[in-house]
């Protein structure tokens, strides 16, 4: 197969922005179940740019709202500077995390790019949970809670407007696939600030298909599309390695669709893969299915080469 391109894989192994601890030895599971080898099988050109090297987890509880915030800023950065540079080169940046706070130097990255070259962003953000609490509303302080907020501009200070904007993402530029745990306040918040969130009851109703053609139907040429995939978004039953699992979430099936028209868009332009955390799996099953996500989410389907 010719090169479709190339990826730049960023290993990002903390877990600062979580209480339960684990999700640092992410990035070396994905590679164990085999992310470099099924992305080449896809005809890319795949570097992988090792691991990131950040600030350990102090283990420290929330201060004023925040739990870990200058260790968080600082995996940030990293995250935004690797990201910025494999943008930069032309590669496709494959953000391995790490817990899910590091989505906020990875898609401040990605805005300001796209800003640059007039490309519009559009997020789909698969979760169980949609992240956009704030250091006020935050019911843990965990900074994993909070990238979406981050993003729209609404987070604690040192962790907005990274874009080069007050705000990376306006509400219309993200959707929001699989939520099925939001808090009370954080509800609130989602409402006041219009974000369109796909829960579970709407998978439920609707489909998956018909889910995924309303969340993509402003997808155009000239889209980047980012897809900000925490693993938690599924069922805890499928995948049992990560640290806050909710039950309830979409069938096997119904995400490997979710990923093959995501592909068909061929819009793609950068991922997070994130709080997989391997002490808590079993025989690294969640990276394993990640990895197979993955492989749909980069254009394998069972009939069309
Ligand atoms: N909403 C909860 C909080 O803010 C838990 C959310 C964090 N869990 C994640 N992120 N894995 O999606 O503490
Ligand atoms: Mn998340
Ligand atoms: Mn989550
Ligand atoms: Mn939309």
């Amino acid at each position: 197969m010719t090169s479709k391109g190339s990826i730049a894989l960023i290993g990002a192994p903390t877990d600062v922005g979580a209480s339960v601890r684990g999700a640092s030895m992410g990035p070396d599971a994905l590679r164990v179940a085999g992310v470099v080898e099924v992305l080449r099988s896809r005809g890319y050109g795949v570097t992988d740019r090792g691991n990131l090297a950040g600030p350990p987890n102090p283990g420290q509880t929330a201060h004023n709202g925040l739990r870990h915030l200058p260790e968080v800023v600082a995996w940030n950065r990293l995250v935004y500077d690797a990201v910025d540079e494999a943008l930069g080169r032309g590669d496709l940046p494959l953000l391995m995390g790490g817990d899910h706070c590091l989505a906020i130097g990875s898609i401040s990255a990605i805005a300001w790019h796209c800003r640059r070259q007039g490309r519009e962003l559009r997020v789909i953000w698969l979760d169980a949970h949609t992240d956009v609490n704030t250091e006020t509303i935050s019911p843990s302080g965990n900074l994993h809670g909070m990238p979406v907020a981050c993003l729209l501009g609404h987070g604690p200070a040192p962790l907005v407007g990274w874009s080069g904007e007050r705000a990376a993402l306006g509400a219309g530029d993200i959707d929001f696939i699989g939520i099925r745990s939001v808090d009370a306040e954080e509800k609130q918040a989602i409402h006041t600030l219009g974000l369109q969130v796909f829960d579970m009851r709407h998978i439920d109703e609707h489909g998956m298909r018909n889910t995924m053609s309303e969340a993509l139907h402003d997808v155009h040429e000239n889209t980047h599309l980012h897809v900000s995939f925490d693993l938690d978004c599924l069922d805890p039953a499928d995948a049992p390695g990560v640290g806050t699992g909710v039950r309830g979430g979409p069938t096997y099936r119904e995400m490997q669709l979710c990923m093959e028209m995501i592909a068909d868009t061929g819009r793609l332009g950068s991922l997070d893969v994130m709080e997989i955390n391997p002490a808590l799996d079993v025989r690294n099953r969640t990276a394993e299915l990640a990895v197979e996500f993955i492989h749909s989410l980069f254009g394998a389907s069972t009939l069309v080469r």
